[in-house]
């Protein structure tokens, strides 16, 4: 069955469906989405009743309103809506004279090495504190400085400390995008790197962080922002989860990445991972300036049958998606008039393995935005691991978001224990799944 029949016998099917069989379905996904919440990263609970002191201040949902479907008075639309002079002019008041706000400039490596370093130290780690994120500090140039970045939305919070005249203890970012979801293409910001120095926590600066994020966004005359996070905060619009493929199997048991699944061997478990040394699609090669108007035209056609996704314009497109040694890889297929008919892309994200006598990084790659049409997604994804293995990376990671379930299981992922939810800001729209989403944030 080619993929154009199967949608069409998809939206055929969606169309018998009984008033009965949807409410069904409708109470399926709110049941599932309730118990994504109540799980909170695999392990705390949380309960959707619980104050959120700061939260409950803002124009997001309650945890525990219903999702828009259900609730006859829900208009899709913004929470608050405001002009810019009703804007703060001047920034938050922070909680000394020891503090101070700073536009953190990227273009700067001094500034840069600082926003390295507190990342490095104080970023996210898993539920057991063994790995942290490691963004490298090309990378953190490549997310912080698409087209029309803002230096102005890269905030930080600067401390005097004993050792220290002027040191960095938070920060959070925003980098502008248009952004679609549902109907509505709108400009908005992603939000992303919201850190605290680990001696600062509990002591509210998150909440400053963001307010005044939110103030200097705002004074752009952009309403609206969209982020992620490990944590469950009001209201998730999804729930995704990560999805773990190794590619070096030894290490990753080693460090605890994984265990040896009962009655393998280290040996068996090698044999199950391995992958070929060379890539086996004809023609597959890395995308080039050439290629950049087609597979953007891909890109788009392919990210608008989701319900919530990024909308590239070819400028845009070069900078989140053109090969960048050690930070993003994106490969091609082309037909014989050259058009791409086929993309993959991934990005590298170490970890930092924390007190391990032998290890210290685990390189992991990210699946970022692929597109197959005249391929199957689980050999185009073959070759994104033979890519992956080529370069060295323990681990290929993918969230079950897109068309990715298309090719996790056919190619030995497995379920990670980490979930990430999507968040919009000051936009009110009802709950997708996994598979109507296709943002992936960095
Ligand atoms: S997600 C990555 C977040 N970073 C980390 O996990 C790094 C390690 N952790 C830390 O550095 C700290 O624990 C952070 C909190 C800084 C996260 N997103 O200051 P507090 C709420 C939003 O005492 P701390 C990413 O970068 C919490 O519910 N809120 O807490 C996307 C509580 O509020 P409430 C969070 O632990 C960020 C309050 O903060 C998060 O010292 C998107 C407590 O503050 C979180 N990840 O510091 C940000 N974690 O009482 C939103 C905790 O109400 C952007 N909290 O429950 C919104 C859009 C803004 C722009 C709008 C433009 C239009």
């Amino acid at each position: 069955m080619s993929g154009a029949e199967g949608e069409a016998n998809t939206t055929a099917q969606v169309a018998e469906l009984s008033g009965a069989q949807r409410a069904m379905q409708e109470a399926e996904k709110k049941k599932e989405m309730e118990a994504l919440i109540r799980k909170r990263g695999g392990k705390k609970q949380v309960n959707p009743e619980d104050p959120h002191a700061f939260w409950d201040t803002m124009p997001v949902p309650k945890l525990s309103a219903p999702d828009l479907e259900a609730d006859p008075d829900g208009d899709v639309g913004p929470m608050e809506e405001k002009t810019l002079d009703q804007v703060r002019q001047e920034p938050y008041d922070l909680p000394s004279v020891d503090f101070e706000w700073c536009s953190m400039d990227v273009t700067d490596d001094a500034q840069l090495a600082e926003i390295y370093t507190l990342l490095f130290e104080n970023y996210v780690e898993d539920d057991d504190n063994m790995f942290r994120f490691d963004y490298s500090t090309n990378f953190l140039r490549w997310a912080l400085m698409p087209p029309g970045y803002l230096p102005e939305w890269h905030v930080g919070v600067r401390m005097t400390t004993k050792k220290k005249k002027s040191k960095l203890v938070g920060f959070i970012t925003g980098v502008p995008a248009n952004v679609q979801t549902g109907e509505s293409i709108m400009p908005m910001c992603e939000i992303n790197f919201l850190c605290c120095w680990k001696k600062l926590r509990g002591k509210r600066l998150a909440p400053l962080l963001i307010k005044e994020v939110t103030r200097r966004v705002n004074l752009t005359g952009i309403w609206q922002a969209c982020y992620t996070a490990g944590v469950v905060l009001p209201k998730p619009i999804t729930v995704c989860r990560y999805y773990h493929r190794s590619l070096n199997p030894k290490k990753l048991i080693d460090v605890d990445f994984s265990r040896l699944a009962p009655r393998m061997t280290m040996k068996m478990t090698k044999k199950l991972y391995e992958v070929d040394k060379q890539t086996r699609l004809p023609g597959i090669r890395p995308m080039t300036e050439e290629d950049v108007p087609s597979a953007c035209e891909l890109l788009n056609k392919y990210l608008s049958k989701f319900q919530l996704h990024p909308v590239f314009d070819h400028d845009e497109f070069r900078h989140w998606l053109f090969p960048r040694e050690g930070v993003i890889q994106s490969f091609v297929i082309c037909n014989a008039e050259g058009v791409v008919t086929d993309f993959l892309s991934f990005y590298a994200l170490p970890s930092t393995i924390m007190n391990h006598p032998n290890y210290t990084s685990l390189n992991a790659a990210y699946s970022y935005y692929n597109v197959a049409t005249t391929v199957e997604w689980d050999a185009l994804m073959m070759d994104g691991l033979i890519l992956a293995k080529q370069r060295d990376f323990d681990v290929f990671n993918a969230l079950d978001l897109m068309d990715n379930k298309e090719f996790i299981e056919k190619l030995k992922f497995k379920p990670g224990d980490g979930n990430l939810q999507y968040y919009l800001f000051n936009w009110r729209t009802k709950e997708i799944t996994p598979q109507e989403t296709a943002l992936v944030l960095l």
